[in-house]
């Protein structure tokens, strides 16, 4: 139990201890959202999460926005002629009880058009609105780092 508990701990909390940060909304928590420090010429500016449902029915992201940008698109990756191509989905559906990460490789939240980079430099934060079909909307601060906080998944090479 003990040890169970530790190995938990130990994959969830080292990497982004100094600057954990997470939301509730409902029975949704979005936790430690972040955005990779870009060129300051970058067209685009990707954000991740993970939202975790602790509730006993599914939910659903419908959209997100942020003031930083004029459209904040959500984003899968799929593989299509042995390449890997992101493309834009509808909604991402939050099963009960499940987790669902937004990571790079993975669902994310693109933000075009953007308006403000003022905030897209490391060490500082941005705000974000998620907008839950059932929980509702939520604002998020999205921290800005150099590098990827370790405990996130990293793109696995399928064989
Ligand atoms: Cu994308």
């Amino acid at each position: 139990m003990l040890k169970k508990f530790i190995v938990l701990a130990a994959l969830l909390l080292p990497a982004c201890f100094a600057n954990a940060h997470e939301y509730k909304v409902g029975a949704l928590e979005v936790a430690h959202p972040w955005s990779q420090e870009l060129p300051p010429n970058a067209p685009t500016v990707a954000a991740y999460f993970i939202i975790h449902n602790s509730g006993n029915s599914a939910d659903r992201l419908l959209s997100v926005d942020s003031p930083i940008s004029g459209e904040a698109q959500l984003h899968e990756h799929v593989m299509k002629n042995d390449l890997m191509k992101m493309q834009p989905v509808p909604s991402v559906d939050i099963p009960a009880g499940g987790n669902v990460t937004f990571a790079p490789m993975a669902y994310h939240v693109m933000l075009v058009n953007l308006k403000d980079r003022s905030l897209l430099t490391d060490g500082k934060r941005f705000p974000m609105t998620l907008h839950f079909e059932k929980a509702g909307d939520v604002t998020v601060e999205v921290a800005v780092q150099k590098k990827a906080p370790d405990s996130m998944p990293q793109h696995v090479h399928a064989q």
